[in-house]
């Protein structure tokens, strides 16, 4: 508690002790009683002071969790700052409160409220002067943990031989059991009947031991990261976004039919805590069936399988938009998995993978494109070891504690690592402990025995502590590691990484 003018008990309580070592009992009380009622008047004022001083606290934490939401937009989070300090009793500019809001670092908001004219009960009558209380608090926000790739495209697959990712995007088809590797598009659990008669339709009310209560109507969602110091148009592409089963790959076929894939775009905004709130951009929300056609004039990466969703031309803000790519809800024509892949390049760039990938741990114009909360993707390399991007885990999160969800993970696979960054291009395994949703669990370990198939449909929830976590500045994304023994990594799965705790809170800071 800082108050700037604190009674002295110390002085009154040695004037009290003193006098009753004098012993003339009597007189001492009459003695007393002027110091006593002084206490006691003091001790009111002082709880006065401090219940004001915590009114003024939390004003002042009201006021930095509103307003730190709005960051990078200083002027907008001054504003909702302000107002929660109001709401709680203290405006700016009345009665002397400073409310005063400033930016302390990239998503971190100070709020200073000092009222400055406390008064009394007793103090004030002794001829004292109001006292200025003042506090401070101060909030930050954590973004979601981005998924899957450092860099301007995702889930490429084996299309340039230079960035071999050997993942591809997916999303499975309505009519299909989770069992099969898509946690959050697949509707039903435990009825993997694919054909059109068989699958229940959404109206039937699929029994409860048959349908996935995970399923997102929603769908998956990415982000398209457009830097400030951009350079020019940037194009969102997308390498095969129908589904063409007929085709196979990298489409993967479980029964025959057409299916509808919906892609839509949100404009950056304001509040990047929320994307609820992101206007759909209505140019860039294409439907794809199996019969839609390629963009023309486009061959990128060895392919014309493209299509343009969209442009962000210079006018358009910087910022993280909003990518969301869902199957058609209860349509039965077929089973299967629909793989693609997305880049984000710029306009003028030539097609080629020089002119146009880019890594932006390394490049500062260059636009990321990362998975939101979880990404479902088909791991396909053809060796037996093979590493994948996870996670980027920067030193804010150091102390807290790291949750990596695997679904369906490991298929016919012998061990899973998972790896932290210790250089520019070095990893090394990390310690965990995990829970699969079969009840097994286990660890502390460096790696996960998936043999025999043994987490065909699970989850496994796995948990590693930050503490002491110390990335290197070039980079901080993790990396899952599959190891196959004699056969080639391939796994259709979801992953999600997250970090545990509030993705608004306040911080403690040295006063
Ligand atoms: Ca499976
Ligand atoms: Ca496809
Ligand atoms: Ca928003
Ligand atoms: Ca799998």
């Amino acid at each position: 508690m800082k108050l700037s003018h604190q009674p002295d008990h110390r002085r009154l309580l040695t004037t009290e002790r003193a006098r009753r070592e004098g012993g003339y009992v009597m007189a001492t009380f009459g003695l007393l009683l002027v110091p006593l009622l002084l206490m006691v008047g003091f001790s009111v004022d002082v709880g006065g002071w401090y219940n004001k001083s915590q009114d003024i606290q939390r004003a002042a934490d009201a006021a930095a969790l509103a307003g730190v939401v709005w960051l990078p937009d200083l002027p907008k989070a001054e504003t909702y700052a302000r107002e929660a300090a109001k709401r709680n009793g203290y405006e700016n500019g009345t009665n002397g409160v400073i409310v005063t809001v400033e930016q302390v670092a990239d998503r971190r908001l100070r709020v200073t409220i000092t009222d400055p004219s406390v008064g009394s009960a007793f103090y004030s009558k002794l001829g004292g002067r109001n006292i200025s209380i003042k506090r401070r608090a101060t909030a930050e926000y954590v973004l979601p943990v981005p998924l899957g790739s450092p860099r301007n495209f995702f889930g490429t697959g084996t299309l340039d031989s230079g960035y071999d990712e050997n993942l591809w995007l997916s999303i499975n088809t309505w009519c299909t059991d989770k069992v099969d590797g898509d946690r959050y598009q697949s509707r039903y659990s435990g009825n993997r009947n694919y054909s059109n008669s068989s699958c229940p339709s959404a109206s039937q009310a699929p029994t409860s031991n048959k349908r996935n209560d995970e399923y997102r109507e929603n769908g998956y969602e990415f982000y398209i990261e457009v830097p400030e110091n951009r350079t020019g148009n940037i194009d969102v592409l997308v390498y095969d976004a129908k589904y063409q089963p007929s085709r196979r790959l990298p489409d993967l076929n479980l029964y025959s039919g057409s299916q509808t894939y919906y892609f839509a775009m949100f404009m950056a905004d304001d509040t990047p805590v929320s994307d609820a709130d992101n206007p759909p951009i209505l140019t860039c929300a294409p439907k794809f069936l199996s019969g839609t056609a390629f963009t023309s004039g486009i061959n990128f990466l060895g392919t014309t399988r493209w299509n343009k969703i969209c442009t962000i031309t210079t006018s358009m803000r910087a910022g993280r938009y909003v990518l969301r790519v869902k199957n058609n809800s209860d349509e039965r024509s077929g089973a299967g998995a629909n793989n693609f892949s997305l880049v984000a390049k710029y306009s003028s760039a030539p097609y080629t993978a020089a002119g146009a990938l880019c890594d932006a741990r390394t490049v500062s114009t260059c636009p990321k494109v990362y998975g939101k909360d979880a990404i479902s993707v088909f791991a396909s390399e053809p060796s037996s070891t093979a590493d994948f991007y996870l996670a980027e885990i920067s030193e804010v999160h150091t102390g807290k504690t790291m949750i990596i969800d695997l679904f369906d993970p490991g298929e016919g696979g012998n061990s899973i690592q998972i790896r932290r960054p210790t250089g520019a291009n070095s990893w090394t395994n990390s310690s965990f402990t995990w829970e699969s949703s079969d009840g097994t669990s286990g660890g502390p370990t460096t790696s996960l025995d998936v043999t025999n198939s043994r987490f065909n449909g699970e989850t496994v929830q796995i948990a590693i502590s930050l503490a002491g976590y110390n990335p290197p500045a070039n980079n901080k994304w993790w990396q899952v590691r599959y190891q196959f023994g004699s056969g080639t990594v391939t796994d259709r799965t979801t992953w999600s990484a997250r970090v545990v705790g509030d993705p608004v809170h306040l911080i403690e800071e040295d006063s």
